[in-house]
C-alpha cells in the first residue's frame, strides 16, 4: 500500500479502536480487543476499505507502534491513547526517575495550577526522552518540555505503567512533581 493508504487507515484504526467503536458498530471487549475478522467487515458496511494486508501493514509500519495484534493474530487493538473506558490489563512498575511531557505554551498557566490532567483521555502520557516529548507537545503549538519528578512521584505512591509502545502512563501529575523551563 501507499503511505497514504496507510496513513488513512491508522487514523481511521485510531478513530474506531481508541475513541468511537459504535460509529461503524464495532465491538470492543473490555480489554480493547476485536478480531481483525470483524474490524473489517464493520469497516466496509461503513465505507472504509481495509483489507487484512493493510492492517497488517500499519500495525508493522506505525511509528508509535499505535496497535496490538493479539498472539493469534486474529484480534487487534490500540496500545494506549483511548478515550473510551478500556482495561489495558499492564501492570504497574518503575519508572525511569526522569520522564517528560511534551505540550504547548499555552497550556503552561493552567498546567502549573492543576498539574497534568488526563483530558480525554485515560491517562497522562509521558515520554522516556525528550525527543519524542517535543513531537507530541509540537501537535498543540509551541512546544515546551516539562521535566516529571517520576521518582518522586512514586516515593509519594504515584503508580505508573508502560504501554506496549514504551509510552508512559500515569492518572495525573500535580505540579509539585513538574519542572518548567526557566524562560
Ligand atoms: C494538556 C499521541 C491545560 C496536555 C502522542 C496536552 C501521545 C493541560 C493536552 C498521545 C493540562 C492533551 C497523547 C492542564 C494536560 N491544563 N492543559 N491542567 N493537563 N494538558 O492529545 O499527551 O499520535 O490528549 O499537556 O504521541 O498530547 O495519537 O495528550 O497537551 O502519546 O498515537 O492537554 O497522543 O499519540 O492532549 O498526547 P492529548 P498528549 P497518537
Amino acid at each position: 500500500a501507499s503511505d497514504s493508504q496507510r496513513r488513512r487507515a491508522s487514523k481511521f484504526m485510531s478513530l474506531v479502536l481508541r475513541h468511537d467503536p459504535r460509529r461503524i458498530g464495532l465491538d470492543l471487549d473490555t480489554a480493547g480487543w476485536t478480531t481483525l475478522a470483524e474490524l473489517i467487515a464493520k469497516s466496509s458496511a461503513h465505507g472504509q476499505q481495509l483489507s487484512e494486508a493493510l492492517i497488517r501493514e500499519v500495525v508493522a509500519t506505525s511509528d508509535k507502534q499505535r496497535f496490538a495484534l493479539s498472539e493469534d493474530g486474529l484480534s487487534i487493538r490500540a496500545n494506549q491513547g483511548h478515550s473510551i473506558h478500556v482495561e489495558l490489563g499492564l501492570a504497574a512498575c518503575e519508572p525511569p526517575p526522569v520522564l517528560f511531557h511534551g505540550t504547548a505554551r499555552r497550556f503552561l498557566d493552567s498546567i502549573r495550577a492543576t498539574g497534568l490532567e488526563k483530558r480525554s483521555r485515560q491517562h497522562v502520557h509521558l515520554s522516556a526522552d525528550e525527543d519524542t516529548a517535543a513531537k507530541v507537545g509540537a501537535r498543540h503549538g509551541k512546544v515546551v518540555i516539562l521535566r516529571v519528578d517520576a521518582a518522586g512521584m512514586t516515593a509519594a505512591g504515584h503508580l505508573f505503567w508502560r504501554a506496549d509502545n514504551g509510552v508512559w502512563l500515569t492518572e495525573a501529575v500535580p505540579a509539585v512533581f513538574l519542572g518548567f523551563p526557566d524562560a
